[in-house]
């Protein structure tokens, strides 16, 4: 989860926005574990959501699954997307039902960059567990990464289950001006009302 530092950077980006001044570039790292699952049950859809309330413009994204376990991942179709209520929303799919794969437990991380492709996902050893989704990460490059995500899984056959503790999204980012939020406006309204007591201080020692 971000901490507070995360709401000094995106009142300070707001402030600079504000000045005219532009944000410096470079990445920052985001990290958000989401440490509530669910089970996967037969001909069934399990869906876990997120809000991520930070924003910054998304250069790379991994996804991991924490704790899943399940007979035969074969049975899923396993879909991320962000913002799927809103037209410019996207979605992709991670991992497709398929005849070929196998029975899962323990974390897997998914990442355009990852050492094995989806069609290895849960062979069960350190190598498998990096691994390239069937439509890639980068597909959400370029876009905001304030919003909402979810992952679905899609259980398609009957005789196997199973079930995630949790799961996470690293991004790699540049900060972005933030989306207004009442809390942050709030705050950005006191910041502007000290730079404007601190004008009128200058202006009053210049008069002096
Ligand atoms: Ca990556
Ligand atoms: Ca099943």
């Amino acid at each position: 989860m971000k901490i507070k530092s995360n709401i000094a950077a995106a009142v300070a980006a707001g402030a600079l926005a504000a000045a005219g001044a532009a944000w410096p570039a470079g990445a920052v790292t985001y990290t958000y574990e989401h440490l509530a699952g669910g089970d996967i049950n037969d001909l069934s859809t399990l869906n876990l959501q997120f809000f991520v309330t930070d924003s910054f413009k998304i250069t790379d994204l991994n996804l991991k699954f924490e704790n899943m376990v399940h007979s035969y991942v074969g049975d899923l179709n396993i879909v991320l997307s962000h913002n799927y209520l809103s037209p410019d929303g996207a979605a992709i799919l991670i991992s497709k039902r398929s005849s070929n794969y196998y029975d899962a437990w323990g974390d897997f991380t998914w990442d355009d960059e990852g050492a094995r492709p989806y069609t290895d996902f849960a062979k069960g050893y350190p190598v498998y567990r990096s691994l390239r989704p069937f439509q890639g990460l980068s597909v959400f490059d370029g876009q905001n990464g304030y919003g909402l995500w979810m992952i679905s899984f899609e259980d398609t056959n009957q005789g196997d289950i199973g079930s995630i503790q949790g799961w996470t999204l690293s991004f790699e980012g540049e900060p972005l001006a933030p989306v207004p939020e009442p809390g942050v406006w709030a705050l950005m309204i006191l910041g502007f009302g000290a730079m404007g007591a601190a004008l009128r201080r200058r202006r009053a020692l210049q008069a002096a």
